[in-house]
């Protein structure tokens, strides 16, 4: 009866449900942004998803080979204990369906389903300034209400297909990894054409390969990458993740990036060459993005930085036999790190079998598709299958596919259209009470994402549970806050090597007229974190509240 009463309280004029809360997007963020003020603040809130399931990012990349680059222990929610306990990994790398099966027991044992709306895309969200509340629409028509509008809506969900001339013509099967098909894509006795080596492509080449004919890897720029060196977690490891797991936390929200190992405190140049070459190899060894930090200065030094990337270029030649295409793979044109640095599982070796070529679309770029394959200035590829690793409209991209427009109608892609501007990646002047969890200006997909995803909501929820406290309803970052950041963000990213990746999606270079800014905050995530607290104490310095 009150369940009955509480809905019917919802219900406002027209068909338009009303909440305290919309979260768009049900990833790790979603699912936490519900239950903090949901289960923390008693938020009649509610969360909006596309898909048919929970998942985000790890319910669409469903890809030959998708595993996530963060070590499992790390890639989860810290603040349950009990869920820490309750849940098992069973892989050094969580493989895409397990991370899946994750969040689907957290939405379980947190009871959340029942406040989220699957199978439909929000198109629109508006912002009524008089009544302070935010009108959300969905694809199927339904409309939503609330003050409080947050956006969970990932930085890497946006598909980047790129417009190559005949794609429509081609017979064959094409796919992106982002929007991989449920039931899977069966290779077996099909000539494959693989388009992008970034972190994706770097993942899927090997497991295609395995199964496939035969399978052509398109490279228009070589990455470099780190063995991951994936292996089932012992029992003794488990436990000690278990039991030490306030430890664990404590080094990864007082790092810059989130992982649980911290970065050396050591400059490149205070060891020999000798102890170099052993620390480089001690550290491909070990496998994975713990490779960045045996020295401090990698990412900010340049001389620094190229005894890594000489050490991995080398590792290239020493692995790929036919020395054409070990040049082709080492030929790299930013310093290690510039770009998302991969890890692998066997890719350089897959270039060694015999059903496996690779094809330099720099010196020879692509021309069109045909009905039978690739063309491109010099050749013809003839393929059954053609696979687009070819990443994603980051950080942006997903949230300016929603139309969503602030006060004075003012829309998001119009404030943005010299790339975007934020405060703290929080908040958008113009734009009140609409918090972008990972937004650009945040230190988002320069960290372990989880890491970064628990800030944001335990901020913003701090926060709205203080403006209740205090009887605020709107709270909004100032133009001169924002602009402010930006410069703050931009000063950042120019302290490290991070600008010297010219094609980076870091800085929208990879998606066509896209406006190159460097997007997420290199300043390190514990210092990011410190001065979110420091706002916070000093009662929300650059926002007004009212
Ligand atoms: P990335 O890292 O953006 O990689 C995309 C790849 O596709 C990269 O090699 C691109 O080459 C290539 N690409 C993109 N557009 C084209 C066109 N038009 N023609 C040829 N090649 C193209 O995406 P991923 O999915 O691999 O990884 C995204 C993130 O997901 C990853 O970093 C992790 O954080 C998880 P380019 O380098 O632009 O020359």
């Amino acid at each position: 009866m009150a369940e009955d009463m509480a809905a019917a309280d919802r219900a406002v004029s027209g068909n338009v449900e009303r909440f305290d809360a919309l979260i768009i997007g049900a990833g790790f963020t979603g699912l936490y942004q519900l239950h903090s003020l949901r289960d923390r603040l008693g938020l009649n809130a509610q969360v909006l998803e596309v898909a048919d399931g929970v998942g985000g990012t790890w319910y669409w990349n469903r890809y030959p080979g998708a595993r996530c680059d963060s070590e499992s222990h790390s890639y989860c929610y810290y603040f349950s204990k009990e869920l820490l306990n309750e849940w098992e990994w069973s892989e050094r790398y969580p493989g895409q369906e397990e991370i899946r099966s994750y969040l689907n027991f957290v939405a379980d044992r947190f009871d959340l389903r029942k406040d989220i709306r699957l199978g439909d895309r929000v198109v629109s969200a508006r912002f009524d300034d008089a009544a302070t509340l935010w009108h959300v629409t969905t694809e199927a028509g339904k409309r939503y209400a609330a003050p409080f509008l947050i956006t969970g809506v990932g930085c890497l969900s946006s598909a980047n297909v790129p417009d190559i001339p005949g794609l429509e013509d081609f017979k064959g099967d094409w796919y992106h990894t982002g929007e991989w098909p449920h039931e899977g894509v069966d290779f077996s006795g099909k000539r494959v054409g693989q388009i992008g080596t970034g972190s994706t492509g770097i993942q899927a080449a090997p497991v295609i390969a395995a199964s496939a004919d035969h399978l052509t890897v398109f490279q228009r720029t070589a990455n470099y990458s780190i063995p991951a060196r994936n292996h089932p977690l012992s029992d003794a490891f488990k436990q000690y993740a278990r039991e030490h797991s306030d430890e664990i936390h404590k080094v990864m929200i007082s790092n810059p990036n989130g992982h649980p190992f911290s970065i050396e405190d050591r400059l490149v140049a205070s060891v020999s060459e000798e102890e170099r070459q052993a620390i480089y190899e001690e550290a491909w060894e070990k496998g994975g993005l713990r490779f960045r930090a045996v020295f401090k200065d990698l990412m900010v030094d340049k001389a620094a930085n190229d005894t890594a990337s000489d050490f991995i270029k080398s590792k290239i030649r020493e692995i790929v036999k036919d020395p054409k295409t070990a040049a082709l793979l080492s030929t790299l044109d930013h310093p290690f790190g510039t770009k998302r640095p991969p890890v692998d599982t066997e890719y350089f070796e897959t270039f060694n079998r015999d059903n496996v070529t690779l094809i330099d679309i720099k010196s020879d770029p692509i021309k069109r598709i045909t009905e039978t394959g690739i063309e491109t200035e010099n050749a013809r590829y003839d393929l059954d299958i053609i696979v687009f690793a070819t990443g994603f409209d980051a950080i942006t991209g997903p949230l300016l596919r929603i139309d969503i427009a602030g006060k004075d109608e003012l829309s998001l892609k119009d404030a943005w259209a010299a790339g975007p501007k934020t405060y703290l990646g929080l908040q958008v002047a113009g734009f009140p009470n609409l918090f972008t969890v990972t937004g650009p200006g945040s230190p988002s997909v320069l960290t372990n994402m989880p890491v970064s995803i628990e800030q944001h909501v335990d901020w913003i929820t701090d926060c709205i549970a203080k403006m209740r406290a205090n009887g605020q309803t709107r709270i909004e970052a100032t133009e001169k806050a924002a602009e402010d950041w930006v410069i703050e963000t931009n000063r950042a990213a120019e302290a490290t090597l991070l600008p010297l990746a010219n094609s980076s999606w870091y800085l929208g270079a990879n998606v066509p007229g896209k406006p190159r800014v460097f997007m997420p905050y290199a300043g390190g995530l514990q210092n990011y974190r410190a001065r979110c607290d420091a706002v916070a104490d000093a009662g929300y310095e650059g926002f007004v509240l009212s």
